[in-house]
This record gives C-alpha cells, structure tokens and sequence, in this order.
C-alpha cells in the first residue's frame, strides 16, 4: 500500500481504493449465488441478523488490500451494509508505535511489538463486535494469523503467539490468497517495509499453514485479479447468508 493510503485512514482509504461494483459472469457462479444476484437481501442488512466477519491474508503483496477494495464495493452495491477494515490499524497511537517500527525508524524487541500488534486489535474488538451485532459485515486486510505468522518466522514459539489473540473475536470465514514469495516479490511496491524479504516470507508462508482451520478457504492469489475477485464474491456472499443466526465467538487456539 502507498505512504498515502496509509496516512489517510481506514474510511478514507476505502472509499478511495473501491473499484467498480459490476458483479461478473453469472456462468461462474453457483445456483446459490445466481439467486443472490437477482434479489437485493433483506437479512443482510442487519434487520434480521448479524454481519459476517471476513479476514484476508496472504503473503505480503498477495492481493489482499486489492481484493478487499473490491469485495466490499460489490457487497454494498448488492445492498449489503459493509465496512473495510485493516490490520495494523495505524490510526491509532498502538498502530504509529506499529507503523514506526515497519518502516524501520524504531527497533523493538520480538515479543514487545508481537503484544503491540495483538493490542492494537484489542483496542477494536468492542467496536468490531457491536458493528457486527449491528448487522455489519466487516471485510478484515489481515487478523491474529498475521499476527501469529510474522512473529513465529522471527522464531518466537507459535503458541506464545497465539496467546494474546485468545478472546478476540474469531472470523466466520478466513481467506488465504496463495502466491508463491517468489512471484508476490515481482508485483509493485514490494522490497520496502522491515518484512518483505523472500526468505522470511517462505518462514511466514509455513507458519501459515499450520493456522489453517474449517474457517480457512485457500484462494490461487497467483490467478487474475477478476478470476480471484469473484471466488471472493461467492465465498464471502455464502458465508454471509450462513452465519446468521449463528452466535458470535471467540478466538480459542
Ligand atoms: N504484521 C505483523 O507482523 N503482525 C500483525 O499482527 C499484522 C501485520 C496485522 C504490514 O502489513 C506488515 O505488518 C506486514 C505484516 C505485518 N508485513 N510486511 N511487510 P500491511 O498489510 O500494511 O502490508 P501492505 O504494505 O499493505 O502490503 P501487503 O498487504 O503485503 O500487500 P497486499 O495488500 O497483499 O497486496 P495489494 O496491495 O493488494 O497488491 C500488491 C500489488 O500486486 C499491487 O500492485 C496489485 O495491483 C498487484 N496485484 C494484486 N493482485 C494481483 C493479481 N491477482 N495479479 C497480478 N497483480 C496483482
Ligand atoms: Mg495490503
């Protein structure tokens, strides 16, 4: 992402990066979806249920910021009531201390900024959790398996990391983009945060997949971005219409 979608904030940076809202080719879509093209869905708009918590996560310059631009322009131009989200949250004092330390103008100790990453979701949980009992669907660039994945590759123990993500609210559906480090590097921007290195990356990828749970769904992020695009837009939109009635619950590991 650039410095100045990271400056401008979270809503800012949606309205900014949405892209156009066109739904794809019905021929790829199941029967399930066909029938939600069609009708504008009145549970979806929180009168009847609860939003549906989506997380995004890759590898870095996986797709996931593109792609989240895009599933949340068509969820709200079918009527869905959505917002993005992003992780780290650098809007807040937790995500400056976050940001510094990316950009490497700060050094920290492995575990002190693995706790700072994991407060500054705690500092949006209560948030997150009325919007979605509210009935908005939340559309999340990276979550606790970031989190996790990154400072487990540093070589901290994985369920250390696990630790403090305990009690935050778990996701209805995890989408992992799948690129290859070596392709991800070839996309634009890559090479500039303390991160984006392909060793480190393949480490982050392995520690990956070993988070990988019922609520993960494996996306070939390597594919064009329309192709990836609508398998986002059917899993999300099943996703959505499954969990209502469905409680809220909590990260457990
Ligand atoms: N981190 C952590 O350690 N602990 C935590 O708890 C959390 C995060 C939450 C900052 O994250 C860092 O924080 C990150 C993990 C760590 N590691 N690093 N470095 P960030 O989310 O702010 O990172 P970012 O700078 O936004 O980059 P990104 O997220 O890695 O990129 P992306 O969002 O996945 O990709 P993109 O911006 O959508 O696309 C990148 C480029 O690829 C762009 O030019 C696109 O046009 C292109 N692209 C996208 N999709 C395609 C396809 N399908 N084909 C071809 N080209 C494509
Ligand atoms: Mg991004």
């Amino acid at each position: 992402m650039t410095t100045l979608v990271r400056l401008a904030g979270r809503a800012a940076y949606w309205r900014r990066s949405g892209k156009s809202a066109a739904p794809g080719g019905l021929g790829l879509f199941t029967q399930r979806q066909r029938a939600f093209q069609g009708v504008r869905m009145e549970n979806w708009s929180g009168k009847s249920g609860r939003g549906a918590l989506v997380v995004l996560e890759g590898l870095d310059r996986s797709g996931k910021s593109s792609q989240c631009a895009r599933l949340l322009s068509f969820l709200e131009s079918k009527g869905c009531q959505a917002e993005g989200w992003r992780f780290p949250d650098r809007g807040t004092s937790v995500g400056q201390m976050i940001s510094a330390y990316l950009a490497n103008e700060s050094q920290l100790d492995d575990r002190t900024i693995h706790l700072l990453f994991s407060a500054n979701r705690w500092e949006k949980r209560d948030l997150m959790e009325s919007k979605l009992l509210s009935g908005t669907t939340l559309i999340v660039d990276r979550y606790s398996y970031s989190g996790v994945a990154f400072s487990a590759a540093k070589g901290l123990d994985l369920e250390w990391c696990k630790a403090p993500e305990v009690g935050l609210l778990a996701p209805d559906l995890v989408i992992y983009l799948d690129v290859q480090p070596e392709k991800a590097a070839e996309r634009g921007g890559y090479g500039g945060e303390r991160y984006e290195k392909i060793e480190f990356q393949k480490r982050v990828a392995e520690h990956y997949h070993s988070l990988h749970d019922s609520t993960w769904k494996v996306v070939d992020g390597s594919l064009p971005m329309e192709t990836v695009e609508e398998q986002l837009r059917e899993l999300a939109t099943s996703c959505i219409q499954e969990c209502q009635g469905k409680p809220l619950a909590n990260l457990a590991w």
